[in-house]
Formats: structure tokens, C-alpha cells, sequence
């Protein structure tokens, strides 16, 4: 069996897009289809991802016909840890991948619409060759949520930005390149204390968190500069767009981002994604629009020999 995939990176952040024998999914919305690839084809998913072939870091797309007439296509997005709702980076990495395949056009203003199992997202080639996608309506649940840790109390806001975010200033950690281990320790132990107050039905929040965002000063003349924990252990590279979302939701509910001004929000090794919101239509939702810039860094035939043992991945 063979899997033909075109890979490029996000501001450093790597999207892995399966362009020819990806798994048959069948017909239904977006969302149904996401619950058949973790159902039915998971094994193509830790084929795709894992290693040998890819690593903790990477995310795959498959493309889909579109589910609604006004879109282009639909999109699933994941990764070494399952399925995910939305994925920017992965948006940016798409369109990047449709201009090189000739399915969309380099010309500024060009746009393609994408159905994903959270909603309908719209990428638009910029003037500068960056790609700014629109991303699903987003808002903060809960704001300054005590979390006692063993050595530490921090406060986390929750945020919808097309995946679960948890984001925190108070943490007392330097956000800087060299201290990844420690900031993904301390990010891990956080979604952890948070995962099991919800468990024991004490915690803010319904759902699982799936990514923690933790923020601190630009060292540029950015906003902001984040760490941002993926639901897989591994940090995203990009500064990440849904977690950006999720910050923009929460600038706009404290009156501290206007609509339509812009927030540079700058990663943990200096990628940028710049980002603005207007309003959507319920109060205290917004509709975050995220710029940044990919490139492809190569075109492959996967091949999953039956002979061979970690053909699905090293799981
Ligand atoms: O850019 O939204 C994003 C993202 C999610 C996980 C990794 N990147």
C-alpha cells in the first residue's frame, strides 16, 4: 500500500497532506467522517504521523469533498494523539499545498473555503504571499480559574479557538527556547490538574483541555510570545492559530484588543502569526482571522510494506 503525501512547515510548525491513498471515509458531514477515521482507520493515521515516517510534532491532513456548496473542500486534521477540531498552521499548510499542486491560485485575494468537523474556514492568499485563514467563531468559557499545583498557584482563562485551550500568565516561567523542557513539564502537570478536577467534577470546564498555552513577553516588537502544548506531549513550533484565536477571544472579552486592530503574537522560537478579530454574531464571540507563512519542504510516497513490522507506526 502506498500514500502519496506533500509536506510543508508553518512558521516552523511541519503539516504532512495525504494527496493520494488516503483512507475511503465515505459520505456524511465533515464531523462524521473525522469519527470514522479514528474508528476505522486510526492505523492509517499512526501510519501517516509516528514514527519512522513522521514524528511527535507533525500534523496530517486528508482532503475530503466538501460538505457544504459554498465550500472547496473539507479537511481532517491530526495527529500523534488523535483527531484534532481545527487546526490553523494546518490550514495555512493546505492552501500552501493546493497553490503548489495548482488547485489554488497565487494571486492576493484568492481564496479557497474549507469544511472542517468544527465549521467552515476560509484561506486568502495576502499581497506578500502569506496566507491568512478565518477561522471558526470563537469565545472564553471561564476566565482566572484557580490551579493549585504542587509548588505553585496559577490562573487559567478557557477558550474556544477551534480546539480546548487553558491559557496562563501567572506561571513564572521564562518563555524562552532553551527552557522547552521545563515549560512542557509544567504545562503537562497543569492540563493534568485541570483534566482531573474535571473528572472529580470540581473543574471549570466540561470538556477535556487539550492544548495549554502559556504567555509571555515579546522579545521583538511583537505582543506577546507563547508555549503552546499540544494534546500529544509535543510544543508547537508555530506561534498556533487556534490558540491565537482563543487569546484574541479572550483580549477582546477584557477590552484589551480592539476589533480589527492586530495582535502579533510571536512563538517559543520567534515564528509569527499575526491576528485580528471582528465580531460574530452572539455576544462575546468572535471571528479571529490569523496570517502567517508556509513553504513546502517535500513531496513523498509513503509505503507500508506488510512485511514490515512498524508499517503503522511506532506505537
Ligand atoms: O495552528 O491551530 C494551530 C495548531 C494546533 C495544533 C498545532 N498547531
Amino acid at each position: 500500500m502506498s500514500i502519496r503525501v506533500i509536506d510543508s512547515h508553518t512558521e516552523g510548525e511541519p503539516t504532512r497532506v495525504i494527496v493520494e491513498g488516503g483512507p475511503d471515509l465515505g459520505d456524511g458531514s465533515i464531523a462524521s467522517q473525522a469519527e470514522r477515521l479514528s474508528s476505522e482507520f486510526d492505523h492509517l493515521r499512526t501510519a501517516v504521523v509516528l514514527e519512522p515516517r513522521g514524528s511527535e510534532v507533525l500534523v496530517g491532513a486528508v482532503l475530503r469533498p466538501p460538505e457544504n456548496s459554498a465550500s472547496d473542500f473539507g479537511v481532517i486534521f491530526f495527529n500523534n494523539a488523535g483527531v484534532l477540531g481545527m487546526c490553523v498552521h494546518g490550514t495555512i499548510g493546505v492552501a500552501r499545498t493546493l497553490q503548489h499542486l495548482g488547485k489554488l491560485s497565487s494571486r492576493p485575494g484568492e481564496s479557497i473555503r474549507l469544511d472542517t468537523p468544527v465549521g467552515p474556514v476560509t484561506a486568502t492568499i495576502g499581497p506578500d504571499g502569506s496566507i491568512s485563514v478565518e477561522n471558526v467563531p470563537s469565545w472564553r468559557t471561564a476566565q482566572r480559574v484557580p490551579v493549585q499545583l504542587d509548588d505553585r498557584l496559577v490562573h487559567a482563562d478557557i477558550a474556544w479557538g477551534g480546539n480546548w485551550f487553558a491559557l496562563i500568565d501567572d506561571h513564572g516561567e521564562a518563555i524562552e527556547f532553551e527552557r522547552r523542557g521545563a515549560l512542557t513539564e509544567l504545562a503537562s502537570r497543569i492540563r493534568r490538574a485541570m483534566n482531573a478536577a474535571r473528572q472529580d467534577g470540581t473543574g471549570a470546564h466540561a470538556g477535556p483541555i487539550d492544548h495549554v498555552e502559556l504567555f509571555g513577553p515579546p522579545t521583538d516588537d511583537g505582543h506577546g510570545r507563547n508555549f503552546v502544548l499540544c494534546p500529544g506531549g509535543a510544543f508547537d513550533r508555530s506561534p498556533c492559530g487556534t490558540g491565537t484565536s482563543a487569546k484574541l477571544a479572550c483580549l477582546a472579552a477584557d477590552g484589551r484588543l480592539a476589533e480589527g486592530a492586530v495582535w502579533i503574537q510571536e512563538s517559543i522560537i520567534g515564528s509569527r502569526f499575526s491576528g485580528s478579530w471582528r465580531a460574530g454574531e452572539e455576544p462575546g464571540v468572535v471571528i479571529p482571522t490569523i496570517s502567517g507563512r508556509a513553504w513546502i519542504t517535500g513531496e513523498s510516497t509513503l509505503h507500508l510494506d506488510p512485511d514490515d513490522p512498524y508499517r503503522f507506526g511506532i506505537l
